[in-house]
């Protein structure tokens, strides 16, 4: 079967897409190692990161609302998360308008003492989270663009680190993370595009609308899996990456968090109990740079 992303078709195992995302739990517990393979690989997969009944607390508590608003067929079970036949909104993955659904059983995966202590170990340190949840709730035909996270939260510390998780059972044809191998160290576009500010320079964000370029020009590769309740990908601040769109009827729900040591500096726009978020890029005023004209200005 052929996935789509973006304006791509993809079959897997091929020059361009693998379903075989490299599982790092033969490393859990050799700090020195895990930290070699987000460095060279750019992420880490962990299988059980999370207590996978934590997940599906959250996952039910989530779905609950959705379904109190309207949004689940309410001809299936809760649980599956199939989205109302006659949808009252355009599919999306922002995180935006998504407040009234961190529950605190979702905060209690995403900050619990198994997380923050994993993050203590990795970054060598006491380590301390944003207090904002990029909760994605990605409806049939909702996509993410090609990104790395330094255009949205580089102002502080580059060791922050950003973890993916999954609240649900999420296959590849849900539209799930998709990360591309490798491209965290392709210089020309860190020295770039990863400079960039997407409040400072009124940028999209994203690096390409085309996910095909990058393998084509840069040899990276795109790499995604099935996920489960309890699975979590790490992910390095400058590693470029996006959703698969989701091709099915029911809603992929995930949620990004960010760890950094505690003693580096933080993003203004994510410091604090009540961040105050992005000031140009979600504004509705704002005029932003196309992707075509930021990658000729950045000459990559
Ligand atoms: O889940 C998505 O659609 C995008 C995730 C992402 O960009 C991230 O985890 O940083
Ligand atoms: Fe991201």
């Amino acid at each position: 079967m052929k996935y789509r992303f973006g304006k791509c078709e993809f079959e897997a195992e091929s020059k361009y897409l693998t379903l075989q995302m490299r599982e790092s739990n033969d490393i859990i517990n050799d700090t020195d190692a895990l930290r070699k393979r987000l460095a060279d690989d750019g992420f880490l997969l962990i299988r059980d990161f999370h207590d996978a009944d934590e997940v599906l607390d959250a996952r039910r508590d989530m779905l609950a609302m959705m379904a109190h608003e309207g949004k689940l067929d309410p001809a299936a079970p809760m649980m599956d998360g199939v989205v109302h036949p006659d949808p009252k909104e355009l599919a999306t993955s922002s995180v935006r308008g998504r407040e009234h659904l961190k529950t605190d059983s979702l905060k209690r995966v995403v900050y619990g003492p198994r997380t923050m202590g994993f993050f203590d170990r990795l970054l060598g340190g006491e380590s301390m989270s944003y207090n904002f949840q990029w909760l994605r709730t990605a409806g049939p035909g909702a996509a993410s663009g090609i990104h790395a996270d330094v255009v949205y939260m580089g102002r502080g510390s580059h060791k922050l680190v950003t973890c993916w998780t999954p609240f649900g059972h999420i296959t590849p044809d849900m539209g799930p993370l998709v990360v591309c191998e490798r491209s965290h160290q392709w210089e020309q576009v860190i020295q770039t595009y990863g400079r960039s500010d997407v409040d400072r320079d009124r940028t999209q964000g994203l690096f390409s609308n085309d996910p095909a370029e990058l393998v084509d020009r840069f040899g990276g590769r795109w790499v995604t899996t099935t996920f489960e309740p309890g699975d979590a990908v790490i992910v390095s601040i400058f590693n470029l990456h996006g959703s698969l769109t989701n091709m099915s009827n029911k809603y992929r729900i995930s949620c990004d968090t960010r760890y950094q040591p505690a003693g580096e500096p933080i993003d203004d726009r994510w410091a604090g109990a009540m961040p105050r978020t992005h000031d140009a890029f979600w504004a509705p005023e704002t005029k932003l740079e196309t992707v075509e004209s930021s990658r000729a200005r950045w000459g990559v």
